[in-house]
């Protein structure tokens, strides 16, 4: 029986990359083009073993890998013989998840209903949409809930419209959580509703932008995998489909749209984490949002959050070279980090996906600009990689705040260009 069980834990431990007690982050810093292209041998051969939480790119960019304890001797050895320096960023990952889990329970026996919710606290699923619920019940004049479809595993997919009337008013999308273990998205967005619906009639910005556009705000875009983020493993970056075939699941839905569909900067292995799937929009989450995004067809801006790096990107990542508003849309990311920036001295970076981190083929901004939607933005929220996803909750306010002065300056600047 014990020796089963062992097999099976090794079976486990070979083909999946939960976090087990003495897992480790290092912080790789590669000194030339040939250690990049080491590293990136690396985590072709180690896809289904290592988690590059960053990729190899430049030697201005560092790699940031969660290195399971049995992998740790291995990893290190061949760091230390190819001389490419390294340090250990985060010493027991298994701790930091142990902390936040303390938090999650702390939290929920001290919440009583959905209205208390905590923004200083990450959530699930379920106490997210019992709260979606109560925002829309307390303004039922600014804000309602569209299910746009069902997931894969047949969760609701809830958007908010914020909307003071008309009818297909010019529109403003905003999207979290696509990548399930980037819970700092998920948690500045259900801020970031509040934030717009409370300070409606107060804040004359946000009443002036509402009273000419409608914004609409899809804060857990790939559900199935926020669940299982919560169950089962809290590094789970994909969606849950299964992929015939293969034992892996999951496609990377920031992979699985059409533009440069399969190119380079995606995988065609089932098991890694940048997975495109089997065909353009084959995840039924990226495919609820196509069609509303083409049914709608008035959509100005489209802005993605995801997490970490402290980055703001425009198109495009497929390819590397300039969309045609790229200095238009370089200033308008060069101001409203200027604005986020103010509130506490956060530094991001501005520019093309392509260029300031990676080629990355099938993402959804790219998508969108190339239905026609010129203002297509994603953010890389805090941090630059002390934490990387496990950002501890209190810092889910300050990180929502001073995104949300980033965020304001682009639908206000959206809305005063009219195109
Ligand atoms: C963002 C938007 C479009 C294309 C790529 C990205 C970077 C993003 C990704 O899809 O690999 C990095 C990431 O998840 C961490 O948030
Ligand atoms: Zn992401």
């Amino acid at each position: 029986m014990r020796v089963w069980l062992a097999v099976f834990a090794l079976f486990v431990a070979a083909h999946c990359r939960k976090v087990f007690i003495g897992d480790q982050v290092f912080r790789i810093n590669a000194e030339s083009e040939e250690q990049i292209q080491l590293l990136k041998r690396l985590e072709e051969d180690y896809v289904s073993k290592l988690d590059f939480w960053t990729h190899p790119v430049s030697t201005d960019l560092p790699v940031d890998i969660h290195v399971p304890y049995t992998s740790l001797g291995t990893v290190k050895t061949f760091l230390q013989q190819n001389k490419i320096p390294f340090h250990v960023m985060i010493n027991d990952l298994q701790d930091l998840l142990n902390e936040e889990q303390k938090d999650l329970v702390k939290n929920a026996l001290n919440q009583r209903s959905a209205k208390n919710i905590n923004f200083a606290a990450y959530h699930t699923l379920e106490t997210i949409y019992k709260w979606i619920d109560s925002l829309v019940a307390d303004h039922p004049n600014l804000v309602s809930k569209l299910n746009i479809g069902n997931s894969y595993e047949n969760r609701p997919m809830y958007v908010l419209k914020f909307s003071t009337g008309g009818s297909k008013r010019p529109a403003i999308w905003v999207d979290a959580g696509i990548h399930s273990r980037e819970w700092v998205s998920v948690a500045s967005a259900v801020w970031m509703a509040n934030k717009m619906a409370t300070d409606f009639g107060d804040d004359p910005s946000i009443t002036s932008l509402l009273s000419q556009m409608d914004v609409y705000l899809l804060i857990v875009t790939n559900p199935d995998g926020y669940v299982y983020t919560h169950t089962n493993d809290r590094m789970w970056r994909k969606t849950r489909s299964i992929n015939p075939g293969s034992i892996c699941r999951g496609v990377d839905p920031n992979r699985n749209w059409d533009a440069g569909f399969g190119g380079p900067g995606a995988s065609n292995n089932p098991c890694s984490d940048s997975y495109h799937g089997s065909s353009a929009h084959s995840e039924i989450e990226v495919k609820n949002i196509v069609d509303l995004v083409n049914s709608h067809g008035n959509f100005k801006a489209f802005i993605s959050i995801h997490a970490y790096s402290q980055l703001l990107m425009y198109p495009y990542g497929y390819s590397c070279t300039a969309v045609s508003h790229q200095a238009e849309l370089d200033l308008v990311g060069r101001k409203a980090v200027k604005a986020l920036s103010s509130l506490y001295g956060t530094s991001y970076k501005v520019g093309s996906i392509c260029k300031i981190i990676y080629q990355a083929s099938g993402g959804s901004i790219d998508w969108t600009y190339n239905t026609g939607i010129k203002y297509s933005f994603a953010f890389e929220l805090r941090d630059t990689g002390r934490y990387g996803f496990l950002l501890p909750a209190n810092q889910i306010i300050p990180t929502a705040s001073e995104t949300w002065l980033a965020l304001k300056y682009i639908m206000e600047y959206v809305r005063d260009h009219p195109y």
